[in-house]
């Protein structure tokens, strides 16, 4: 006997079916079939559905099967209506499998939605911020190339001899202590080298160097054995130097008053020269600017404080003399400025402290962006 002798035989045995009971098994398979393709939550469920229903061992295709062993009567009936299910059962996974498509499709659009009202994000080298010490020096070199001064730089370990003996600091003389420094480990011969405690060890090397006339400026990292809330032991300073045969008081006032009113950006300064002493300078004066402050901000050109900015003087003979100049044919003028402190009196920052922190946060709020290229009219109005 073969299988599907045994299938006539177990239809047999089971005689002809109630037309109704038949009816209903189909009606009930239908429903359970369409309420599982409703309920596919995506894709994949619904294609699991497809292949038990519709697929070659799907519960459908088992019931098409049985038309083959029915009587022509049977077949006439229950065709339709099987193949009716079926047809109804295909075109609802169609209708499922369109619908989940799109609603798969409005997510994904809703998740990638942009919103092209939203300000663009800056490119990296865009969001990058200057230093304000990167910035100051920036502005101070723009404003002395246009009165004709070159920019010199030095190393920040130099010699003793550079860093005071040639700058008329005799050996033992108490204003090497006044200084601080900062002294390397001494060498087969007992020299001790220092970090620079003023960058005019550069205007030595540039005297040694180059003839008059010389105009130089040099910026640069200086050091000092000081700390608390106004000294940081790294500071900066910029120093000028103007070396030939006519260089004189009036000439040194009016470099730094044309400096004070560019860097400030103030139509008149009023500056007040205090007779003082460096060992480098002869006669030596500070310079004070008048200021106002009030409610917190200050202002340059007005007011009744005084505030001391710079130091300079008239080179000593014996800076030149040690330089191999002559000071019977040339003669010139220096100056010093902390860099640190007037950067902090331009831009506004109350503490010198985060000026060394490397906080981006203090660095996004106080730097610059750098491709705001320092001009003459740069910094505050630029
Ligand atoms: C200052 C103040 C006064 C100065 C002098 C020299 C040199 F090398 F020509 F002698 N360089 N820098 C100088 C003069 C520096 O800083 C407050």
């Amino acid at each position: 006997m073969n299988a599907s002798g045994a299938q006539k035989h177990t239809r047999r045995r089971h005689g002809p079916r109630d037309p109704n009971e038949a009816m209903t098994d189909l009606d009930s398979l239908e429903r359970d079939l369409l309420a599982q393709v409703s309920a596919a939550p995506d894709e994949g469920a619904l294609d699991a559905v497809r292949v038990a229903a519709l697929g070659k061992k799907g519960s459908v295709s088992e019931l098409l099967k049985t038309l083959g062993a029915m009587t022509p009567d049977e077949r006439k009936e229950r065709g339709p209506l099987i193949n009716g299910l079926r047809d109804r059962v295909a075109t609802a996974l169609t209708a499922r499998k369109t619908g989940l498509a799109e609603a798969a499709l409005e997510t994904r659009l809703a998740s990638e939605r942009i919103d092209v009202t939203l300000p663009g994000r800056e490119a990296p080298e865009a969001r990058g911020r200057m230093h304000p010490i990167s910035q100051v020096i920036d502005e101070v070199t723009a404003i002395f190339a246009d009165m004709g001064f070159a920019v010199a730089e030095g190393p920040d370990i130099e010699t003793d001899e550079l860093n005071f003996t040639a700058l008329n600091f005799p050996p033992g003389h108490p204003a090497r202590e006044m200084h601080d420094t900062f002294f390397l480990a001494p060498d087969a011969n007992g020299k001790r080298k220092v970090l620079r405690t003023h960058t005019s060890p550069v205007q030595i090397r540039t005297m040694r160097s180059q003839q008059p006339p010389i105009r130089v400026i040099i910026p640069g990292r200086t050091y000092r054995h000081d700390s608390d809330q106004t000294h940081t032991p790294m500071f900066h300073q910029v120093e000028g130097l103007v070396i030939d045969t006519a260089a004189n008081i009036a000439s040194l006032k009016w470099v730094l008053e044309e400096f004070c009113k560019a860097f400030f950006e103030v139509d008149q300064v009023k500056m007040r020269f205090r007779p003082s002493f460096f060992p480098f300078t002869e006669p030596s004066a500070e310079v004070d600017i008048l200021c106002s402050r009030k409610g917190g901000e200050i202002r340059f050109g007005e007011g009744t404080d005084w505030l001391e900015i710079l130091g300079c003087g008239m080179v000593h003979p014996n800076v030149l003399r040690n330089c191999g100049l002559d000071p019977d044919v040339v003669q010139g003028f220096a100056f010093g400025v902390g860099l640190d402190r007037i950067a902090m009196l331009k831009y506004g920052m109350p503490d010198l402290r985060p000026f060394f922190e490397a906080d981006v946060r203090w660095l996004d709020h106080y730097g610059f962006r750098p491709l705001d290229v320092p001009s003459l009219v740069g910094g505050l109005t630029g």
